[in-house]
């Protein structure tokens, strides 16, 4: 120890010192020396890098993440500012412009509902606006020909085009009555007194509903589906099975009103409850010989 003289080198001393190599070196020749210097320099290196790299590492996946994130946030903004004017043209086919962002209001708040016929009500609903009340017109039973459905003609305000006097066209418009040949199925609060609505004339209402979109008259069932509202229900109706002409099956209140003084038995349109034959239809929920029933539902 005392023959070797112990030195600190003075210009390496402050990197071993950082690197936590502050033992001191002999000197030992310059080839020793050198040896030493090179492996704590590589040494030093090593650790240097291997505590760097990994911060430096996370450093720049950061930058690129948030450069990522600035560059979809520059899209997405140019995207809506260009986008939406021309979906709007399409949509509106107007120009870019003032009237654009009032046509462009209008739709964000649109007022839809939907429409049905009450058949055998001269009054819609609480819940829905009466259109028009009128009464139910179609073809004579009689006829082979003639329209097959059932109209809901107002009553009121009816007005004419051009009208001719006498019959020269031959295809014509009766009123309807109800054929129902016992009492006892349809409720008479609405009937004034009268148990069995039989020969008298059936009214209809045309409602609108606000804020539906949908209806559906749905044959055999007096209840509507989770999620709908039911409008009305009643007893399904249509057209005596041999005679000439066949109407639709329509949905006819099951409380319903009759047109006053309607009792004579005109017999041109005529209604009748429509009963079940099973066979080919299933006999099990089906019934033969039961009064289908229906109901009319909104969403
Ligand atoms: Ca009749
Ligand atoms: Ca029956």
């Amino acid at each position: 120890m005392s023959s070797e003289k112990l030195v600190m080198d003075q210009g390496f001393a402050p990197a071993l010192a950082g690197l936590g190599l502050t033992r001191p070196y002999k000197r030992q020749g310059g080839r020793r020396t050198g040896l030493v210097l090179l492996a704590g320099g590589c040494l030093g290196g090593v650790l240097v890098c291997a505590v760097l790299m990994p911060l430096v590492y996370v450093t720049i996946s950061d930058m690129q993440l948030e450069m990522s994130e600035l560059k979809n946030l520059m899209q997405t903004s140019r995207t809506a500012t260009t986008a939406s004017p021309g979906t709007e043209d399409r949509e509106n086919g107007t120009a870019a412009g003032g009237a654009h962002r009032e046509r462009r209001q209008v739709d964000l708040t649109p007022e839809f509902g939907d429409v049905y016929v009450r058949w055998g009500r001269e009054q819609c609903g609480e819940n829905a606006e009466t259109i028009y009340a009128g009464v139910v017109g179609g073809g004579h039973y009689s006829h082979h020909g003639g329209g097959n459905d059932h109209q809901c003609l107002p009553m009121e305000d009816v007005e004419w085009n051009k009208p001719t006097g006498g019959h020269q066209h031959n295809s014509y418009m009766y009123g309807t009555e109800y054929e129902v040949n016992s009492d006892g199925y349809f409720t008479t609060d609405n009937m004034n007194s009268i148990t069995n609505p039989y020969n008298y004339n059936v009214p209809c209402s045309v409602c609108h509903v606000a804020g539906r979109s949908s209806h559906v008259m749905i044959p055999a069932r007096l209840s509507c589906p989770q999620g709908w509202s039911m409008e009305y229900s009643g007893y399904l109706m249509s057209s005596y099975y041999s005679h000439q002409s066949n109407k639709n099956f329509i949905c006819v209140d099951g409380a319903p009103n009759l047109v006053p003084g309607s009792s004579t038995d005109q017999n041109e349109g005529r209604l009748y409850l429509v009963e079940v034959v099973c066979g080919s239809l299933p006999c099990g929920p089906y019934i033969s010989g039961y009064e289908l029933t229906c109901v009319v539902c909104t969403k």
